[in-house]
């Protein structure tokens, strides 16, 4: 038996599913994880030593790569002064100025524990700057685990959630309205009917966790709009496309301000962190200043926060965001011409440095229903097929992939080459 299935069939005697978070259970594309001994670069290595080119990069904080011997210098150099004070320190202070010049709606910054924290804050600080209970979502959308972003779209007319996980109460699950992504005319019954009670809209500005699928020409405008109409917060959850589409995020992209941004993943170059931060007026109401309580143990953590910084530094060059979307680039081109050879249908979204496989005949993928029509039993066998040849790409065809500074025009090509032997075996 192989060494990772062995490890497998232990984890699920003391772990949940054998797993710290579902994805990594391999149960939307089936068949057993493998379990990572180490990582360099742009690779993986499983318990059995074999290699792969790795598409998911820990879902997105490896930007630069694994094991990259500037962040793993910086995070020995900071271990040694101590790992944890539960007190301020200047370089939480200096992520958070450095956060406010690369984004400044980011006025001001909170640092928290994950991606989970940072939304679960904002909604609640955006609850108390407006006193209103509602929040909008948009179907297809991830911002975490917290109760009020486990719901799905309601049936019938009132538009108010259902909560799509057992132990969330329908009594919260009603205050979040849930909307097909890029749907100007829901978002317009949606502000008609509720407006006057919708604290914050949160919305993935390029969503990524139904596949990459971005906003339809003038959609975060008109948000902006409605939510600058019926004095609602504008959430922009960046934990994905923060430092990811661009340096700036979606928001340099399309040049659209939100009140609030979640940022995590890249922020602490692969160790636990979140943030969310907005104008001052709006942070300024969080504990201690203000009567929005939120708090963390390990927040700001210092080896976080300097990891975090050094990888900022890292990706700051003139042109890190050309050649990585270059890179995503030729994957996406590269792999879409293999299957027109081959006969496949298949659509590569891609938007800096991340990109999904839609397995379809369609050019135009817009919202959840789109991507879930797509073909997934070849996405299982792309999947497989490439993972057997080297190449590790996310495991779910809800997800997104990435591409780090790492990944080398080689990886790529040989990535391209194998796609080929998997088309002609999808069919
Ligand atoms: P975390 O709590 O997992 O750090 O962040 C939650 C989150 C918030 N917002 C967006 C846009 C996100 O993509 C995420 C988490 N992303 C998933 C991958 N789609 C993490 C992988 C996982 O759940 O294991």
């Amino acid at each position: 038996m192989k060494e990772s299935e062995k490890a497998y069939k232990i984890a699920k005697k003391y772990i949940p599913g054998g797993v710290n978070s579902p994805v990594r259970a391999f149960k939307n594309v089936g068949g057993k994880p493998i379990f990572i001994s180490h990582a360099n670069n742009s690779y993986i290595y499983d318990l059995d030593g074999k290699k792969y080119i790795d598409y998911v990069g820990s879902w997105g904080p490896m930007i630069l790569g694994h094991a990259h011997p500037e962040i793993i210098k910086t995070i020995q150099d900071a271990a040694e002064k101590g790992v944890s004070y539960g007190a301020p320190t200047i370089h939480e202070t200096r992520l958070a100025k450095i956060i406010s010049e690369i984004y400044p709606s980011m006025e001001k910054t909170r640092m928290v524990n994950s991606g989970t924290e940072a939304t679960m804050s904002a909604i609640r600080l955006a609850r108390g700057f407006t006193r209103k209970k509602k929040i909008l979502k948009f179907e297809g959308a991830y911002h975490g685990h917290s109760d009020a972003l486990l719901v799905a779209a309601g049936s019938g007319v009132t538009m108010l959630g259902e909560a799509n996980s057992l132990g969330v109460l329908s009594s919260v699950a009603r205050n979040t309205i849930t909307l097909p992504y890029n749907s100007k005319n829901d978002l317009d019954k949606a502000f008609k009917q509720h407006g006057s009670d919708i604290a914050c809209v949160i919305i993935e500005p390029v969503s990524g966790n139904m596949g990459c699928i971005p906003p339809v020409e003038n959609f975060l405008e008109i948000l902006r709009k409605m939510c600058d109409q019926y004095e609602t917060l504008l959430i922009f959850d960046e934990v994905m496309t923060g430092f990811r589409v661009a340096f700036g995020g979606a928001q340099e992209i399309f040049g659209v301000m939100p009140d609030i941004t979640t940022l995590g993943k890249i922020i602490g170059g692969g160790l636990p962190i979140g943030a969310f931060g907005g104008k001052a007026e709006i942070m300024d109401l969080l504990a201690p200043t203000g009567d929005v309580y939120q708090a963390g143990t390990l927040a700001g953590n210092p080896i976080a926060v300097l990891a975090g910084l050094k990888t900022i530094e890292l990706i700051s060059g003139k042109n890190f965001y050309k050649d990585l979307s270059e890179k995503t680039h030729n994957l996406a081109i590269g792999l879409e011409q293999q299957a027109i050879r081959c006969k496949v249908d298949l659509k590569v979204n891609y938007l800096g440095g991340m990109f999904s496989l839609f397995f379809t005949k369609s050019k135009s993928i817009v919202n959840f229903d789109d991507a879930k029509q797509c073909n997934h039993t070849y996405f299982k066998k792309f999947f497989h097929s490439m993972m057997k040849m080297g190449s590790y790409f996310a495991p779910s065809s809800m997800e997104s992939g990435f591409i780090s500074s790492a990944h080398t025009a080689n990886d790529i090509e040989s990535t391209i080459q194998a796609s080929e032997k998997t088309f002609k075996m999808i069919l």
